[in-house]
Formats: structure tokens, sequence, C-alpha cells
């Protein structure tokens, strides 16, 4: 199995921790990408995922699986201890409650605020300013919100690890790209990241 990806991108970086959790990093070989330089813009790429975005998972007989948590979905059938998608019906529920206000309201405005105010893919979109501060400031609502959320717990979901706190994570670490940090004072999500970020899987 291959998987498509750039390493530094986010997207990516929630696939290799997954895949780490279920210590399954070292079945599947790893093929770089240059975004910036569009790599992922040929025909050759668009025939694998049409909406040119990695990561990419091929399979050994050619079939072709893309978006990250489908990814992440796919390995979890074929590998489903430790269970990172939930354990019964109400945590799978929550899980996946989870994945989507994470990746709606955080991980969006995360990626749209980099976009925007970078320019770095100015030679595929056109950068609106104006657009990428609104999408700061929800960014930075959902810090906010995370930080209530943790307090008293020690995952966002339940009382076990998550892709909720992959996700979570990815995309606090990805927001060094918009300067957006921890404020000092959000002390549960500070402890709840120095938790989830000292897993080795944080380093895949
Ligand atoms: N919804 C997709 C998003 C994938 C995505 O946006 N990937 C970024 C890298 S993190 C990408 O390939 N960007 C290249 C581009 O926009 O040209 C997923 O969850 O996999």
């Amino acid at each position: 199995m291959k998987i498509y990806e750039m390493k530094v991108a986010p997207n990516p970086r929630r696939v290799r921790m997954f895949l780490a959790e279920k210590g399954i990093l070292d079945q599947v070989e790893f093929v770089e990408l240059n975004l910036q330089k569009g790599e992922n813009l040929t025909p050759e790429f668009s025939a694998m995922n049409p909406m040119k975005k990695v990561p990419v998972l091929e399979l050994d007989d050619g079939r072709h699986i893309a978006e990250t948590m489908a990814i992440c979905r796919y390995f979890e059938e074929l590998h489903p201890e430790p269970a990172l998608l939930g354990r019964d019906p109400f945590e799978k529920a929550q899980v996946e409650q989870w994945l989507r206000w994470i990746e709606l309201y955080f991980f969006m405005p995360t990626g749209m605020c980099f976009q925007h105010s970078s320019g770095y893919f100015k030679d595929r979109m056109t950068p609106i300013a104006e657009w990428g501060a609104e999408c700061r400031k929800q960014a930075e609502g959902f810090f906010r919100f995370l930080d209530r959320h943790l307090e008293g717990r020690e995952f966002i979901v339940g009382d076990s690890f998550s892709a909720a706190d992959i996700n979570a994570l990815c995309t606090i670490d990805f927001n060094k790209v918009n300067s957006l940090r921890i404020d000092p004072e959000q002390t549960h999500l500070k402890a709840w990241y120095d938790r989830i970020s000292s897993r080795p899987s944080a380093r895949a």
C-alpha cells in the first residue's frame, strides 16, 4: 500500500498519527509530493483523486481512497484495535460529532486563514485577506471552546484516546502557520495538549 502525501501538511499528518496509534505505520509506503509546486495537479494524480488533494491511499490492487477520514475508516475496519473511532454506538456517534465539529469549525477556518492570509496557493486560487481574518476569528473561538470542554477531561470524547484528539492536535499544531497558539490562560487545553503531543504517534 502507498499513501501519497506531503509530510508537513496537516491532513496527511492526521493519517500518519492514526496509523502510528494502530501500530501499522510500517505497512504503508509514503510517496512525497510537493504541493506548492503543484505535483498534485497533474493528470496522473487527478486520476487517483479528482479533488487533487492529499492524502490518497493506493491499495496493492491499484484502487484508491481519498479523504483523510475515509482512509482512517478503512484502517479502523481492517485493524479494529485500538478503536480510534469509538467503541460502542454512542461513543462512535460522539467521535463522529466531534470529528465534524473539528473539521468544519476548526480545521476549515484554520486552512482558510492560512490560504487567504499567506497566498501559499495563489497560483490556483484568489486569496481574500478579509476572509482570512474572519477565519482566524473562528479558529481562535474554537481554541476557547476546546479549553472549556477539556476542563476535568483527559480526552475529547469519553475516557479514551480517539481520532478526535488526533484531529484537534493536528489542527492546533498547524495553526503555527497562522501564528495562533494556545493562550497561557487556556490551562485545560494546554494540559490536554501536553499529554496528547507527548504520545509517540505525534512524531510519526
Ligand atoms: N478534505 C480533504 C482535504 C485534503 C486537503 O485539503 N489536503 C491539502 C493538504 S493538507 C492539499 O492537498 N492541498 C493541495 C491543494 O489545495 O492544491 C481531506 O480530509 O483529506
